[in-house]
């Protein structure tokens, strides 16, 4: 045994960047090339970074293992950490020393940041908050661990043919992540299949454990979440399958030795590729052995380490243990706990209840029907027998709790049962979330108040402690901080850099908007900033941007309810304008729209078709070209956000109202100084409270004037009416964009003139028009938009996910 003090300090064993970079590319990687690779120099640089977050790793750890005090562990599918060198660098205050050490090599640390491939364990704003709150909690210094799934395949890789989204396999760990650390000790056993097997206790009482079970291993690797120059470094903790080795035993005593040893693939499958599916549920067996594998292997982690210190006694544990549930993805975990507590530490129903709904808390992210997850009863008792008992307990003590509260309304409890009952009955996991939480929340205030109104009316009723509101935030780290160097470097001589952790003190810049020196420093960045996209723009599309034009943006996952077809029915507008000569007050734009399509997902990737098609025609018409760029970006991802943001004029939050819970990338724009086009949805209304309607340009129907307008809703009679629409839809049409692909968008057509269209573009389309008439005018008078664009930065405080994340500790975890 090697004592501590026997250990060599980290500080003694990290020299210069520069030398441990040349050890690293040297020794650890054992390369020997003549010219420096840069795939390696990244390579070397990481590992270098990561020494130096060891010995706080460890010290973080320590403390809180000496302290005692309550941890919370973040469950969630999905971590969209995006990269992590300069992430690491910054956060350690190591910029200037590895930029020396790479001069060196005659590099510059945003090169060989290049090489670094995105951590895309997600598909969108659920997984990126999960990486921002990681963030916050290491900043706050709270003892906050992650828990996920290593996929093998991350969100898949996009790139667009002839017009189409096409998607390849995204193998982000194929030339190894330097950031991991494996932690074999740690393995866990994860059961599947089998049978409920009751028995006598030797003191006579009846137990219950699960057998005949085919076992899976879950393997940890832990990535580490530096806090912001603080010392503390904390731990996401990602899961991989591993084959047991008793998996196929059959097989094996068969003598089939080679046949058992090949099917261990169908235990390694459950964590080779994350599911890109974005609100609509995906019901495959796969998918359901996803999420019990994380729920399990999480709790028994938690509980190793309880039992470690506290033997049997869980007296304490619900005071020194939370669990946030990042949408209803890990809420296997409330039957779990349960399981673990009740058949392999022996404790009463009751008892074991108690401690489950003290420590679980739930946050929803949406309210759209058909990302609401329910699995199939039959399935569930194939795969997870022990568990499909438990649920049904559950569901049986709560119905009864119901009863009670509402004696012989047999309607109530129908609604409320956490099976849906039918042919084919499905386990309601929104349902088994709240029943199994002591908190529940929504992620904007519109979001949390329509939850209690709408889709949760019931238990809200029952219990209405249980819910309350947690506005998103997201890193001003990552997304101020680091991606906009130039301003952070502004702000840092205007106010000092408090900000960075204290983002409240944006609002110091306010007096600014009036001081003609700091104006046109701000204007020169955004410019120099423009010309960044713009070179992304001409690499991935070969169009020129005019960094002179508004940059007018709309980056977020395809779907119908964000309303891409909006956004694009304007842009043929504007063309329409130009073409028949009407540009008397037409300002010059550049409009970018980037995205991710569900590969299932038809209407959103017709979208993808659209968008490129109508830019092909825009793109090549040279009378067009001193008005208007249109084009679409391929593989948007948060390394691409993190030059998008920051060069963006007009950010488009443009969803049909109710339905966007929040949105996170609304307040990536605004802290960057963007200012907004947008709907009364979501955070949006906060952003616009905050910043003031002056500096937002709202525009649409509200989620109260909703049910009238489409009771009424005629979108043929509104296109007939409204001469700039029936121009639109007469080039939609007659094919102008699609001369070769005849009848391609008819879907599209339909949808825009569908009297039930639920997400009402034709409704919205006149309002849009007259706001983005608005905005172009404010863009055209510098000044004032300079204003406006400070503005919203010196706003955005509230949308640091330091807030959300103090707010959680504070009102949920109780830390
Ligand atoms: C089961 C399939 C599935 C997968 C992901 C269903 C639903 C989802 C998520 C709810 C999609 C998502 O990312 N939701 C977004 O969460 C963000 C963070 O709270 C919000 O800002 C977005 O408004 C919300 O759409």
């Amino acid at each position: 045994m090697i004592n501590r003090e026997n250990q060599v300090e980290t500080d003694e064993m990290c020299g210069e960047i520069s030398s441990d970079l040349l050890r690293h590319y040297n020794y650890t990687l054992g390369r020997l090339d003549r010219q420096i690779q840069p795939a390696y120099l990244y390579k070397a640089l990481a590992l270098s970074i990561r020494d130096r977050l060891m010995e706080s790793w460890r010290v973080t750890r320590e403390q809180e293992e000496i302290k005692k005090s309550k941890r919370v562990f973040y469950l969630s599918l999905e971590f969209l950490l995006g990269r992590a060198l300069t992430n690491a660098i910054e956060n350690l205050e190591l910029e200037e020393e590895a930029q020396q050490a790479l001069r060196d090599y005659g590099t510059t640390l945003e090169d060989v940041q290049e090489q670094e491939l995105d951590a895309g364990l997600g598909n969108g704003g659920l997984g990126r908050l999960a990486a921002c709150f990681l963030d916050s909690c290491a900043t706050l210094q709270l003892p906050v661990t992650g828990y996920g799934i290593r996929y093998e395949y991350g969100m898949f890789h996009q790139r667009i043919e002839r017009g189409f989204q096409v998607e390849s396999p995204d193998h982000w760990l194929l030339d190894g992540n330097p950031w991991e650390i494996e932690r074999a000790d740690r393995t866990r056993t994860i059961k599947f299949y089998g049978y409920s097997e009751h028995y006598t206790h030797d003191n006579g009482e009846h137990g219950v454990r699960w057998s005949g079970t085919s076992d899976v291993k879950a393997l940890p690797y832990d990535m580490p979440i530096p806090g912001y120059r603080n010392g503390t470094v904390n731990t996401l903790r990602l899961w991989q399958a591993v084959a047991s080795d008793e998996f196929n035993l059959d097989e094996f005593n068969a003598g089939d030795y080679t046949e058992a040893v090949a099917a261990k693939n169908q235990a390694e499958q459950i964590t080779m590729v994350l599911y890109p599916n974005d609100s609509s549920v995906n019901g495959k067996a796969l998918r359901l052995r996803q999420q019990y594998f994380l729920a399990s292997a999480s709790m028994q982690d938690v509980l190793a380490d309880w039992a470690a210190d506290n033997g049997e006694d869980f007296s304490d544990f619900a005071s020194k243990h939370c669990f946030q549930l990042n949408d209803t993805h890990p809420t296997l975990a409330v039957a779990e706990l349960m399981r673990l507590l009740i058949d392999e530490h022996f404790l009463a129903w009751d008892q074991a209840w108690q401690i489950t709904t003290q420590t679980m808390a739930y946050t929803n992210h949406t309210l759209l029907p058909e990302a609401l997850e329910k699995w199939s009863v039959r399935l569930m008792q194939e795969l997870l027998p022990r568990i499909m008992d438990i649920i049904y307990e559950v569901n049986a003590r709560f119905l009864a709790e119901v009863t009670l509260r509402w004696p012989g309304d047999t309607e109530r409890q129908r609604h409320l049962s956490l099976i849906e009952e039918g042919d084919d009955p499905h386990v309601r996991m929104a349902y088994l979330a709240i029943v199994g939480s002591s908190s529940v929340n929504g992620v904007a205030a519109l979001h949390s108040q329509l939850l209690k109104a709408g889709l949760f009316k019931n238990f809200y009723e029952l219990w209405p402690n249980k819910f309350n509101n947690k506005t998103n935030g997201v890193t001003p780290r990552r997304w101020l901080a680091f991606c906009n160097r130039p301003l952070s470097n502004l702000i840092n001589e205007t106010i000092g850099d408090n900000w960075v952790t204290d983002l409240d003190k944006l609002n110091e810049l306010k007096k600014f908007t009036n001081d003609p020196s700091f104006c046109a420093k701000w204007d020169q960045i955004k410019k120099s900033n423009k010309e960044n996209l713009a070179d992304l723009v001409m690499e991935q599309c070969g169009v020129q941007f005019d960094t002179e034009y508004m940059f007018d943006v709309q980056v977020k996952r395809i779907h119908e309810y964000k309303r891409q077809l909006l956004n694009i029915l304007h842009v043929i507008h504007l063309y329409d304008r130009i073409k028949r000569g009407d540009t008397q007050n037409l300002k010059p734009r550049c409009v970018l729209i980037g995205g991710k399509a569900a590969p299932g997902y038809a209407q959103a990737k017709l979208t993808i078709k659209l968008i490129n098609n109508v830019a092909a025609v825009i793109n090549a018409d040279p009378g067009v070209a001193s008005y208007l760029k249109f084009v679409f970006l391929p593989n948007y991802r948060v390394s691409s956000m993190e030059v998008i943001c920051a060069a963006t004029d007009l950010s488009e939050q443009i969803s049909t109202a109710g339905k966007e819970a929040s949105g996170t990338g609304n307040m990536k724009f605004m802290m960057n100084g963007a200012v907004t086009i947008g709907t009364y949805d979501g955070a949006n209304i906060e952003i616009l409270d905050a910043v003031g309607p002056e500096n937002f340009f709202l525009f649409g129907l509200k989620v109260e004037e909703l049910p009238e307008y489409r009771r009424l809703h005629q979108p043929s009679q509104i296109i007939e009416q409204d001469e700039d629409l029936r121009r639109v839809m007469q080039l939609l049409e007659c094919g102008h964009f699609n001369l070769f692909e005849p009848g391609l968008f008819e879907p599209i057509v339909a949808a825009v003139r569908n009297p039930y269209d639920p997400w009402m573009v034709a409704a919205d389309f006149r309002a849009y028009i007259e706001a983005q008439q608005m905005a172009s005018n404010a863009y055209d008078d510098r000044t004032s938009w300079l204003q406006r664009s400070i503005m919203n930065t010196a706003t955005s405080g509230r949308f640091s996910s330091d807030r959300t994340i103090r707010e959680y500790a504070q009102d949920i975890w109780k830390l």
